[in-house]
């Protein structure tokens, strides 16, 4: 390979087994999540990461993941484009954390847990997850080996009224100017109909569907 340098890290407490290596596209710092450990650990190596020097990375928090088992071991990791969420893999259990804005990496690990469905059947190692972003938003998924299906989860929000991939304030003023108002009022809006079933009227039941829909993608 041409082209290439390389970054040669060390973990500040001893030698680990890791598989989960992202990068933080607001501060470009590069992130390992240790696989092995009961309680999976967080490391960092600040940018700009030396290309000729040995960096020692800072430990910097335990992953609270109750769900993982001892052999359910962390196997993979992305960080959102616009590093608003992590999302991590094991073999058995996929998470995504929200990072309030303007904080730390580390500290979206302080926020709740949301966690994701994975297709553990058909992945036999199950050692890839990356965001989608762009054209649609959800999250990717795949394998070892020769010829693994590549798996896609859409991640679809009805209270995302402006489809931007979050639901947010933007999102809750359309559904405010079309408060109760029915077919025919000057303020209805179909879209904000997102209330099961639909029933041709905006109030709180479609704000209880906002609600729940905002409390899992900020
Ligand atoms: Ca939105
Ligand atoms: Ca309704």
């Amino acid at each position: 390979m041409t082209g290439v340098e390389t970054i040669t890290l060390q973990y500040p407490d001893g030698a680990r087994d890791a598989e989960a290596l992202m990068v933080d596209p607001l501060t470009r710092d590069i992130y390992i999540i240790s696989k092995r450990d009961e309680h999976p650990r967080l490391y960092r190596a600040p940018y700009p990461q030396s290309t000729t020097q040995t960096t020692i990375m800072e430990y910097k928090c335990e992953l609270p993941w109750q769900a993982l088992t001892y052999w359910d071991w962390v196997t993979a990791g992305d960080i959102s484009p616009d590093g608003s969420e992590v999302i991590v893999r094991s073999y058995d259990n996929g998470s995504i954390w929200q990072r309030p804005s303007d904080a730390n990496l580390w500290d979206a690990f302080g926020q709740t847990e949301c966690p994701v469905q994975l297709l553990t059947g058909s992945e036999t190692l199950r050692e890839a997850v990356c965001f989608v972003s762009g054209f649609a938003c959800g999250y990717m998924t795949t394998s070892e080996g020769t010829h693994s299906p590549i798996n896609y989860f859409p991640r679809i929000f009805k209270a995302d009224l402006d489809e931007n991939c979050h639901v947010d304030f933007r999102d809750f003023s359309f559904l405010a100017s079309a408060w109760l108002s029915a077919p025919g009022d000057d303020n209805w809006n179909s879209d904000c109909d997102i209330s099961d079933p639909n029933d041709s009227f905006i109030d709180a039941n479609d704000l209880a569907v906002f609600v729940g829909d905002w409390l899992t993608n900020k």
